[in-house]
């Protein structure tokens, strides 16, 4: 497992089980992508990506990456911001929520697949999930 790139954080999870959140988010300025052939190769091997902007950018907007979970977007500056999302994750599929700590509507992100413009995604019928995204985590086995 590869050594978080910036913070650890510990929180409780909904159901009570204690876990290590491994997350890290960061400005896009540093951040470097071999040309624009793979716009999603942005988001870490072993990751789950939510960007600020559409097509996966990280260049010049906020984004945050989980190797397990994040609980609540608003911790990086996240909270009802990602335009994009992405599950760049070794072997499982992965969630994102409307609510923090893994409430109210979910999306499913089929690991190796993402969604390039979440304002083309329903969430229901009188909203997408564009800026709605409050909670992410991967989902082994479901
Ligand atoms: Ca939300």
């Amino acid at each position: 497992m590869p050594t978080p790139p910036l913070r650890m954080i510990r929180a409780a999870r909904a159901r009570g089980l204690a876990v290590i959140l491994t997350v890290v988010a960061m400005l896009g300025f540093g951040v470097t992508t071999a040309g624009t052939a793979s716009a999603a190769s942005a988001c870490p091997s072993g990751y789950s990506c939510a960007y600020e902007n559409t097509g996966w950018h990280n260049g010049g907007g906020l984004w945050a990456a989980f190797e397990q979970a994040i609980s609540r977007m608003s911790a990086f500056g996240m909270d009802n911001k990602a335009s994009s999302v992405y599950n760049n994750g070794n072997s499982c599929n992965a969630r994102f929520y409307q609510d923090s700590l893994y409430g109210g509507y979910s999306l499913f992100v089929p690991k190796g697949t993402g969604y390039s413009d979440l304002s083309k995604v329903k969430m229901s019928t009188l909203f997408t999930w564009n800026n709605r995204v409050s909670s992410g985590q991967f989902v082994c086995g479901g």
